[in-house]
C-alpha cells in the first residue's frame, strides 16, 4: 500500500495497522510533520554495545558533541521511569520514548525491555521506539512485538559482507568475536531475517544508513530498494561524521551536497528522511531543541557503567600472563590462568581471573592436541589481545586467525596493558 503520511515522497510498502498509523504521525522522526510539535525522549539504559563499528567511539559527558552514541548518564529502568515522569510533567506533547544507546538496545535487552514495561505500565499511550544494530534482531523481534513497539530502526550500512567488512571491527556473537566479512556476514543475515519479522508484524520499520565515501556510498540504493520490498517504511541516509578516537577519524566527513544527492535518488524508491539531528543517547525535547541538560540526573555513573562494557570502540578485553598479577612473567604455554582485564588506554579494570587448560602438553603432543589448542583459544575468544612473557609461534598465528592480538613483554603488567592497547588502537587505524 501506499501510505498517505507527511513524509517527503510518501512511497512505501509498508503495511501498518491505523493504530501505527497514528503512532507514526505523533512521531517526529518517522513523520516530518510531528518534528516541530511532538518531543521525544531518550533513554540512556543500554550501555554495551556487541558490535564494534568503525566510525563510533562512544565518548560521554561532552555536551557540544551531538551524535549517537554519546551520553551524559546510564540509567537503571527504574531510574529511567522517574525520568520520564519528570520529563513528562514539564514538556508537553512528549509522544515517543527511544532507547537508542549510548551501546545497543538489544545488547542490554533485558533493561531496555523492562524500561519499556515500566513506562508502559504508567502511560500506555506513549509511543516506543528502539534503535539497534540488528545483531540480536532474531532472538529478541517476537518480544519487540509483543511489548507493543510499534517503531525501529536498524542501522544497515551493506548488503555485502565485504563492504561490511570495511565498515565493522568486529562482530561479538553468542560468545564468539568474528571479525572481517565473516563477522559482517552474520550480522547481515540477523538484519535481514529481524527486518523481515518485524515488518511481517506490522512494526514501521526505519533503517539507518551510514554514507562513507568511497565504501558504501555508490551501493546505498540497492540496500534502499531491497529494504523497500521487504516493506521497511523510511530510510535515513546519514553522513559519516568522523568521530575522534574511532577507526574512521581521518575520513572526510560526507557533505550534504552528497549526501542530497544520494537522497534524492533513493527517493524515487522509499521515502527519505532528511531532518535527523542525529541525537545524543540522552535527547529530550523538539528534534532540533535538545533540552537533554536539564533533565540529566546521575552524572557520575556513566563512568561506572561503562566501565563493565566489554566491546566498545577504544575499550578492550586483555588476556594477561601473570604468577601474581605484577609482572608479565608468564609463557602463554604454561599459563593454567589469565588475568582478564578490561580498559582504554588509561584505566583498567580487573574483571575475571579465567582458568583455561594449559595450552603446551610437551613434544609428543605438540602436533597432535588441535582440539586441545582449539578450547584454549575458544577460552580467550572474547579478548582482543594476550600479553604473556612468551609466545610460540604457532599459538600467536592462531590467536590472531581469531582476531585476537598476542603481545610478548616482560614488563609490568600494569605497562603491558598499556602496550597492548597502543597496538590495538594502531591496528584499528590501518584499517581505516
Ligand atoms: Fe530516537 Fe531514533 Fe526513535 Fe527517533 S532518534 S530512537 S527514531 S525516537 Fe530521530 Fe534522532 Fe535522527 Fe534517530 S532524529 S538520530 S532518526
Ligand atoms: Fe552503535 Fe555499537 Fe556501532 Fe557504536 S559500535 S555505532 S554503539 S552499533
Amino acid at each position: 500500500m501506499k501510505y498517505g503520511g507527511s513524509c517527503s515522497q510518501k512511497i512505501t510498502n509498508a503495511v501498518l495497522s491505523p493504530e501505527t498509523l497514528e503512532k507514526t504521525e505523533r512521531h517526529p522522526c518517522y513523520s516530518f510533520g510531528a518534528h516541530h510539535k511532538y518531543s521525544r525522549m531518550h533513554l540512556p539504559v543500554a550501555p554495551r554495545c556487541n558490535i564494534s563499528c568503525n566510525y563510533c567511539n562512544r565518548k560521554f559527558d561532552c555536551v557540544n558533541e551531538s551524535r549517537p552514541g554519546v551520553t551524559s548518564e546510564i540509567l537503571t529502568p527504574e531510574s529511567a521511569m522517574n525520568k520520564f515522569d519528570r520529563v513528562k510533567e514539564k514538556i508537553n506533547h512528549l509522544s515517543v520514548v527511544g532507547i537508542a544507546g549510548p551501546g545497543d538496545a538489544l545488547a542490554n535487552w533485558e533493561s531496555t525491555g523492562e524500561s519499556i514495561k515500566l513506562i508502559r505500565q504508567v502511560d500506555p499511550n506513549v509511543v516506543f521506539c528502539l534503535s539497534t544494530n540488528g545483531l540480536m534482531l532474531p532472538d529478541f523481534a517476537p518480544e519487540i512485538v509483543e511489548l507493543g513497539v510499534n517503531h525501529v530502526t536498524v542501522t544497515l550500512n551493506s548488503l555485502d559482507p565485504e563492504i561490511g567488512a570495511k565498515i565493522y571491527r568486529s562482530v561479538n556473537y553468542r560468545g564468539r568475536k568474528y571479525q572481517g566479512s565473516e563477522g559482517a556476514r552474520i550480522l547481515l543475515e540477523n538484519q535481514l531475517k529481524g527486518i523481515e519479522y518485524l515488518t511481517q508484524h506490522g512494526v514501521a520499520v526505519k533503517i539507518n544508513i551510514v554514507m562513507i565515501k568511497n565504501i558504501n556510498d555508490l551501493h546505498i540504493p540497492v540496500i534502499v530498494k531491497k529494504v523497500k520490498e521487504m516493506g521497511v517504511f523510511i530510510t535515513n541516509i546519514m553522513p559519516l561524521i568522523p568521530a575522534p578516537g574511532s577507526a574512521f577519524e581521518n575520513y572526510p566527513q560526507t557533505s550534504m551536497k552528497d549526501l542530497n544527492a544520494l537522497r534524492d535518488i533513493c527517493e524515487l524508491d522509499l521515502q527519505q528522511m532528511r531532518h535527523c539531528k542525529q541525537c545524543r543517547a540522552d535527547a529530550i525535547g523538539l528534534l532540533n531543541e535538545d533540552r537533554s541538560q536539564e533533565f540529566t540526573t546521575d552524572r557520575g555513573k556513566v563512568e561506572e557503567t561503562i566501565a563493565h562494557q566489554s566491546s566498545d570502540a577504544g575499550r578492550y578485553r586483555l588476556a594477561v600472563a601473570s604468577k601474581h598479577g605484577v609482572m608479565i612473567d608468564q609463557h602463554f604455554g604454561y599459563a593454567s590462568e589469565f588475568t582478564i582485564y578490561e580498559g582504554n588506554g588509561m584505566d583498567f579494570e580487573l574483571v575475571e581471573r579465567r582458568q583455561v587448560e594449559k595450552y603446551c602438553l610437551g613434544v609428543e603432543e605438540c602436533d597432535t592436541e588441535e582440539t586441545w589448542r582449539d578450547k584454549i583459544v575458544e577460552a580467550l575468544q572474547d579478548c582482543d589481545a594476550v600479553v604473556s612473557m612468551r609466545i610460540g609461534y604457532h599459538a600467536g598465528k592462531r590467536l590472531a586467525g581469531s582476531g585476537i592480538e598476542s603481545l610478548e613483554t616482560c614488563d609490568t603488567v600494569e605497562n603491558g596493558l598499556v602496550q597492548a592497547v597502543n597496538i590495538l588502537n594502531g591496528k584499528n587505524k590501518e584499517i581505516a
